[in-house]
This record gives C-alpha cells, sequence and structure tokens, in this order.
C-alpha cells in the first residue's frame, strides 16, 4: 500500500519537432494528384524520461484538405509547442482543453494529442492500445492502389490477392471509372471491392455513380466535394451502393450530421484528419451507435503514423479491413526499427515496448530529416 504512488501527470520538458521526406517505392497517383515522397512534420514530445513520437498527415499543397506542411510547421512553433512545454498534463483530456478552442488545424492538433497518447500510454507502461480500449491483437487490412493503366492495376490485384490482402480499393477519376470497374469484375468477379474518388464528381455525375451500382462495390469513398455533406445525402438516396466519407468527416458533430442525413453508411476514419485519438473514438462511438461500420484510412504514413493507426483500429467497431498494409510497399526503408508487415491480410499490433510499441530507428531518421527545431520552457 505505502508503495504506491498517484500518478502526478506528465510534464512535457522538451519538443522536437522535424520535418522529414523519404522516398516512396513508386509514386501515388489519386484524382488530385501525384505524390513522388512522403514529407511529413514528426513531433517528439519529452518528459519523464520517456519520449512520445507521432506524424502528421497533412500535404505540402491543400490537395486533400486545407492544412499545408508549411502551415502547420509555423502553427506547432509559434502557437502550439510553445504553449504546452513546461506544462504538466495528467491525461490527453487535460491536453486537449489547451487545443480545443483553436478552430480548425485538426491535422496540426492531431500529432500533438497522438505523439501525447503515445508518451502517456508509456507513463502508464501500458500499450496504446489497451489505453484506447482495443479489443484485437490485429487488424484487418486490404490496400488502396493508385490510379495506373489499366493492364498495370489488374496485375496489382494480382499480387495483393495472392498476398491475401482483405480488400482492394481503386482510385477512380472522372473518366477513369466504370471502363476500369468492368475489366477488374471480369477478371476478379467476387473480390471484396471499394473505389476512392478523392472528391472528383458533383451531382452532374449521378448517372456515372449510379452505374456503379453493377459491380458489387462495397462501398464507394468521397465522391463528392471534401467539404460537403448535403450532397452526397442526395446521392446515397439515388443509389444501392453504400457511401463512406473521408475528407468530409472532420469531427464527431460532422459524423451525426453525415448519418442523420443519410449521407453515408460507412466512415472513413483517420486519426491524423480528425484532430487525435479523443476525436477519432468518438467518430467510431457515434458509428457504433448508429449501426454504422468504420474503417481506420492512411495517409501513406511512415512506421509511426503507421503505428498509430494500428491501435486505433483495434477497437471494436472497425469492423471492416482499413488501408495500413505492409510499410515495404511504400517505403524501402522506414524510420522505425520494427518491420510492420502483414501476413494474409492481418496487421499484427505493434508491441515492442509500451506505447505504440515502435523505436525510431535515429541514424536513417537523422538522413531523412530536412529541418530539427528543439523547444524548451
Ligand atoms: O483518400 O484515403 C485517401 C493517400 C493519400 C491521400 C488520401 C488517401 C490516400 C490513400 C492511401 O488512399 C492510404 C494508404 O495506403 O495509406
Ligand atoms: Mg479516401
Amino acid at each position: 500500500m505505502s508503495e504506491f504512488k498517484s500518478f502526478q501527470g506528465i510534464r512535457i520538458d522538451t519538443a522536437e519537432l522535424r520535418l522529414v521526406s523519404l522516398p516512396l517505392r513508386t509514386p501515388f497517383v489519386i484524382s488530385t494528384g501525384t505524390m513522388t515522397d512522403k514529407v511529413f512534420p514528426l513531433l517528439i514530445l519529452k518528459g519523464e524520461g520517456l519520449e512520445g513520437f507521432a506524424e502528421a498527415v497533412m500535404d505540402h499543397t491543400p490537395d486533400y484538405l486545407e492544412e499545408t506542411i508549411s502551415g502547420a510547421m509555423a502553427f506547432l512553433r509559434e502557437v502550439i509547442l510553445p504553449t504546452i512545454v513546461g506544462k504538466r498534463f495528467r491525461s490527453p483530456a487535460e491536453l486537449l482543453t489547451i487545443l480545443d478552442p483553436w478552430r480548425g488545424h485538426r491535422m496540426s492538433k492531431a500529432v500533438v494529442e497522438m505523439a501525447f497518447w503515445d508518451l502517456w500510454s508509456k507513463a502508464l507502461n501500458v500499450p496504446l492500445k489497451s489505453v484506447l480500449g482495443g479489443v484485437r491483437d490485429n487488424v484487418e487490412v486490404g490496400v488502396s492502389l493508385g490510379i495506373a493503366p489499366i493492364d498495370e492495376t489488374l496485375d496489382q490485384i494480382s499480387e495483393v490477392q495472392e498476398a491475401g490482402y482483405k480488400r482492394t480499393k481503386l482510385k477512380i477519376k472522372k473518366g477513369h471509372d466504370l471502363i476500369l470497374l468492368k475489366a477488374v469484375r471480369e477478371r476478379f468477379p467476387d473480390i471484396k471491392l471499394t473505389v476512392d474518388a478523392n472528391t472528383d464528381y458533383g451531382l452532374v455525375d449521378l448517372s456515372t455513380l449510379q452505374a456503379m451500382d453493377e459491380f458489387a462495390l462495397d462501398y464507394i469513398e468521397q465522391p463528392l466535394a471534401f467539404d460537403d455533406i448535403h450532397d452526397h445525402a442526395i446521392v446515397q438516396k439515388a443509389i444501392r451502393t453504400a457511401l463512406c466519407l473521408d475528407e468530409s468527416i472532420r469531427s464527431a458533430v460532422d459524423t451525426r450530421k453525415a448519418l442523420v442525413a443519410g449521407a453515408a453508411r460507412v466512415i472513413n476514419i483517420k486519426v491524423g484528419r480528425v484532430g487525435g485519438f479523443a476525436e477519432a473514438r468518438a467518430i467510431h462511438d457515434i458509428c457504433e451507435a448508429f449501426g454504422v461500420p468504420v474503417w481506420c484510412g492512411g495517409m501513406l504514413e511512415s512506421g509511426i503514423g503507421r503505428a498509430h493507426n494500428i491501435h486505433l483500429a483495434t477497437l471494436r467497431n472497425f469492423s471492416k479491413p482499413g488501408d495500413t498494409s505492409s510499410a515495404s510497399r511504400y517505403f524501402k526503408r522506414d524510420i522505425i526499427h520494427e518491420s510492420l508487415e502483414t501476413a494474409n491480410g492481418l496487421m499484427p499490433v505493434p508491441n515492442n515496448g509500451a506505447g505504440i510499441g515502435v523505436t525510431l530507428d535515429h541514424d536513417y531518421l537523422n538522413t531523412v530529416s530536412r529541418q530539427v527545431e528543439t523547444f524548451s520552457p
């Protein structure tokens, strides 16, 4: 009894903000553009002799959502990090009381919140998934295939099927949709298939979206604008295939509005998009209340973001395969020591120690860091 020392919270002694650039094995093409290198802010929060890690998911240009890497680096450097360094927080919820009042910037807030969850679970000496309430030791995953010539996509699907992935998601855009789907279904009539338009369509394209009903898709991801809910509800009423929202869902409130409006029957949760684990969990919970399945999306993350995603996907209502496929599909070399690889479409939860369960490869990290900044009180 006398051994018990009550938890005093964690003082964030220092923060290290890096800008990391990892070459992608192959360029990733979606309707809004092409990515050849994965560039991301990496945050390390240090306190109690421990380190918490997270990576942010915005791009250089505001082509997925509004935030940009340069904007995020400035907001972190000038506003968020000076406010939290030197302070003590008993829980992620307490940290959020500082971040919550600031408008938007959910990706920038997420990297701070997520790094603190890692640090906090390390201080409690438990895996991140335990404090999140996860119920699984591995998670079902599929792959997201970028836009490519149809014959190349068919070859990639064969490989993905052989590797045992649980579903294939095809990136589509206007004019690269029905012909692609016809070719894929001729060769693979029974695979679990979805498409992701990354906002390329509008209400004027309703007949194209209706024609997709023929291809037995598990869902159509984000056909309409990044900030829309209303028009997705119009489309959802006019097609049989389920819609899945990605870009349009930034919060649990967005989710409630979308589900009440009938704008989607599936939700893609990206913890890095929605402001962190607290919001991701709230979205998960409201979807569960509506009987709506969720799955864990990705942003081509390195091993750090990938580990966070895997822990999140252990929650109960992540009942569709996510996008967190093997890291070796994206990178020749990762910035962590552990290799995050799937077997038969199952990604094991990393468990090399408490928290996110992966460790930084500092030698390689240094060679791929473009900038390193440190913050102390
Ligand atoms: O819409 O889910 C998306 C990648 C970059 C930007 C947006 C998206 C994606 C992916 C890839 O689909 C998911 C992954 O493999 O990490
Ligand atoms: Mg998407």
